[in-house]
């Protein structure tokens, strides 16, 4: 059984619309999970090693405060399209389409005010809870009304992510969070003690920009390469604790990303800083740029059609 309980998190500054943001406690017998109502943000995971010692293993802030300055995505649902869109264009039934541009010439992670940085309708679901929110047609460019609901449940040692939505006008689409993981607990200073295994069919290689190059290519990866993950298990250990997270999920495709824009200028929780390869990410996604790449896997969700995709973080000690 896990016990949902929820409380107020903080209250956002008027200029930026105002509103109390919530935090739900998810409780089972091994793991505690803290989520806001804003970004459908994962503020702490408490999950257990080999001696039975919980730690909080994902990188975050101990107030609101943290969470709406500049900072790289922790925790945060990413949309409406996750990773880039190379120069922020592309092109659907004739029209051309031009996102918001905040990662140089390339839109990041769902333009300038993304998924991350608005507050979400919270509700208390059986072992989790559901966040709903309307993203208006023209939001950051993006074409349609989309419907989104993100939930989250808590089974055990198993936190289940499942993103939907719906959509008046076609539009791409891809969703995803953006945990920061360190097993040894967060604050840790690196993750080089970790073991990571990601089994993947092909992988797909990127430009300077870090735009895939539209080949995809099996061998070993060379960094920066964004991993295209289909069927294979993807799992990290840190063997001084014993402490395992598998990924599961519907989705086509990971990123598997080592921290490298950390650079320990931000203060953390418990006035952690967080250096370079400090924590590693790993993004469940469809394939990078797909809106620009016709023989990349489709991301496109159409009227009358539900997006529906879940990922399963599984912990455990081994
Ligand atoms: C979403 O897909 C899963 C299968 O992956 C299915 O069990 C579930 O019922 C779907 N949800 C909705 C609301 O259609
Ligand atoms: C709704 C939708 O189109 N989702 C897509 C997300 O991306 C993957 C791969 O790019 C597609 O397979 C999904 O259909």
């Amino acid at each position: 059984m896990t016990e949902v309980t929820r409380e107020a998190f903080g209250h956002l500054p008027q200029e930026g619309g105002g509103g109390t943001v919530e935090k739900f406690v998810l409780k089972s017998d091994s793991v505690k999970a803290e989520v806001l109502s804003l970004g459908c943000i994962v503020t702490a995971l408490q999950t257990k090693g080999r001696d039975g010692a919980s730690a909080d293993i994902v990188l975050g802030f101990d107030s609101l405060e943290g969470y709406t300055k500049k900072h790289p995505y922790f925790g945060a649902v990413v949309g409406r399209v996750a990773n880039r869109i190379a120069k922020g264009r592309f092109t659907l039934d004739g029209q051309e389409y031009q996102l918001a541009l905040n990662n140089g010439p390339n839109s990041l992670h769902g333009g300038a005010r993304g998924f991350d940085k608005v507050l979400w309708s919270p509700e208390v679901v059986p072992n989790g809870v559901r966040f709903f929110r309307l993203s208006p047609d023209g939001e950051e460019g993006y074409p349609g009304d989309l419907k989104v609901w993100v939930t989250y449940t808590l089974c055990g040692g198993e936190l289940a992510i499942n993103y939907r939505a719906q959509t008046s006008k076609t539009t791409p689409i891809n969703l995803t969070n953006h945990a920061y993981f360190n097993l040894a607990g967060q604050g840790s200073q690196d993750i080089y003690d970790h073991e990571i295994s990601i089994e993947a069919d092909s992988y797909l290689p990127v430009d300077d920009t870090k735009i895939p190059t539209g080949s995809s290519a099996t061998g070993t990866a060379q960094p920066p390469a964004h991993l295209a993950s289909c069927g294979g298990a993807r799992r990290a250990r840190h063997p001084p604790t014993g402490r395992t997270l598998e990924v599961h999920t519907t989705q086509p495709g990971l990123q598997f990303y080592t921290g490298n824009n950390l650079d320990g200028s931000l203060r953390g929780k418990g006035s952690a800083a967080y250096p370079k390869h400090s924590a590693f990410c790993l993004e469940t996604q469809g394939w990078p740029d797909a809106v620009n790449k016709p023989h990349f896997p489709d991301t496109l969700l159409r009227p009358g059609e539900e997006y529906n995709h879940t990922t399963w973080l599984v912990f455990s000690a081994a």
